[in-house]
């Protein structure tokens, strides 16, 4: 059996996809690609016509976007279920990550995260204008989402499940930042979410670090 994952190490959709693989125990092999450089490979655009990452491959079978690559894993491998059964809850979990998707990613990691972090480690040009905008966005999606979770504990329920990884991902590079760390303290749902998730071993095995260019 062979699982192998295409994407960018600092990645955040790639993050999303490498936590649920470790939620599975299974055991994959990495291929770097930076959707970000001017020559991606023909190779990958011919499994990813949009270019962007990540992309899976098990057994021959190509599958890109991390909502679909998530969902396959976990119906296809043994291990904890990832989805909830009761169709209310798994309702919640879909809505959390379309949320998360279509509201969060932009300002939690390309705005706050990438302003206020990852572009001044690699020495980049930083926008304080875009980690402003980014905040005021972030503050409107944690007020969803303290607002749409269950967090008994989980986001969706009781158990673990997609919508927790897919979020959690997005909110550890959102609080790698103060502004961001300090914006989530004052949501008291989500906050304490964050504190139990973010110990998981599942995070520490796939912790991206920043580039090792330093300034
Ligand atoms: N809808 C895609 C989004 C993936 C995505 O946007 N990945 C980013 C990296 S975090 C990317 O490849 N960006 C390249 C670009 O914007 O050109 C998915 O769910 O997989």
């Amino acid at each position: 059996m062979s699982i192998v994952l295409h994407g960018y190490r600092y990645s955040v959709y790639v993050r999303i996809a490498r936590l649920v693989l470790e939620e599975k125990g299974l055991a994959y092999e990495r291929v770097e690609v930076n959707p970000f450089s001017p020559d991606v490979p023909a190779a990958y655009l011919a499994l990813h016509p949009f270019g962007r990452v990540p992309t899976l491959v098990h057994d021959g079978f190509a599958i890109y976007e991390t909502g679909a690559i998530t969902r396959y894993i976990d119906r296809v491998f043994p291990g904890v279920p990832l989805q909830p059964d009761d169709a209310r809850a798994l309702a919640r979990m879909d809505q959390i990550i379309s949320v998360v998707d279509s509201y969060a990613y932009w300002p939690f990691v390309r705005q706050v995260y990438v302003h206020g972090v990852f572009r001044k480690h690699i020495g980049g040009e930083c926008d304080a204008g875009e980690l402003a905008s980014g905040l005021a966005g972030a503050a409107k999606v944690l007020a969803a989402l303290e607002a749409l979770g269950r967090f008994e504990p989980f986001v969706a329920g009781p158990d673990i499940s997609l919508a927790d990884l897919h979020l959690g991902a997005m909110i550890a590079y959102f609080a790698a930042t103060p502004e961001g760390a300090a914006m989530l303290k004052t949501y008291p749902k989500l906050s304490g979410w964050w504190d139990a998730l973010h110990v998981r071993s599942s995070f520490a095995a796939t912790e991206p670090g920043l580039p090792v260019t330093q300034v």
